[in-house]
């Protein structure tokens, strides 16, 4: 399939019933006051970006009342305004703020997945949901194929789920199994031999951003160190 087609298939997937069940009740009755009259995406969050990307960043899952609401990734809440901004300055996107549909936001080079893609209640997927949806982390990985040459994931689950994908798919991985840290590299290699940098850097998440664990002065570093 193309990446349009895998992201419909995505988009209807339901193979993990507790993260189903979630992101259909959040959407239905659990919707944050101020988004009540909002309509919801209730759906798998599907990739986003460059369709010709060389440069993929994996996050963890949509928030409920983020993605889950907008149905981009990292689009509606505090950790994607922090994203963004980043990614804007940087040079990767044409505006510093993802609002949703039509806002005409593009990104130039890269590429946004996540490791789950469906939200989880607390942000905490099950180890088998987090084995189900590599599944769909190794489709994405395949349709960009050689071209890619550099993985970021924003945080351990994304590191995890790219080390476990790629796995999958027979690529070439480091023992024991690196791991993840703010800035650690290694490198992966595909069946063919291409080498694919994978790269660690701590989750934008509020968590790690309001307490000056990662400021936006480290994210533009760690996004600006992907280019060639
Ligand atoms: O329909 P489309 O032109 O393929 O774009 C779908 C979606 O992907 C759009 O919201 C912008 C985004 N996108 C991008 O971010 N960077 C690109 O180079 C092409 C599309
Ligand atoms: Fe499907 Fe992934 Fe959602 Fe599970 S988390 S239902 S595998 S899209």
């Amino acid at each position: 399939p193309t990446l349009g087609e895998l992201d419909a298939r995505v988009s209807v997937c339901r193979a993990c019933p507790r993260l189903v069940d979630w992101r259909e009740s959040v959407a239905t009755q659990g919707r944050r006051a101020s988004f009540a009259h909002e309509p919801y995406w209730g759906r798998p969050g599907p990739s986003f970006g460059d369709p010709a990307a060389d440069t993929l960043i994996v996050g963890l899952a949509p928030a409920a009342n983020g993605t889950n609401r907008t149905g981009r990734m990292f689009t509606g809440d505090a950790s994607g305004d922090f994203l963004y901004a980043a990614l804007h300055r940087t040079g990767y996107a044409n505006q510093p703020t993802s609002v949703g549909a039509g806002d005409g936001l593009a990104l130039n080079g890269i590429r946004i997945v996540a490791a789950v893609r469906c939200a989880p209640p607390e942000n905490k997927p099950t180890a088998q949901e987090k084995a189900t949806c590599a599944t769909w982390l190794g489709r994405d990985l395949e349709l960009l194929g050689d071209h890619l040459r550099v993985i970021m994931t924003l945080g351990a689950i994304g590191w995890n789920g790219v080390l476990a994908a790629t796995t999958t798919l027979g690529w070439t991985v480091p023992k024991p199994k690196p791991k993840f840290g703010h800035l650690t590299e290694t490198t992966l290699h595909t069946p063919t031999g291409h080498p694919v940098r994978l790269v660690g850097c701590f989750h934008v998440s509020p968590h790690n951003t309001y307490t000056g664990r990662l400021t936006p002065g480290m994210l533009d570093d760690a996004l600006l160190s992907l280019r060639p």
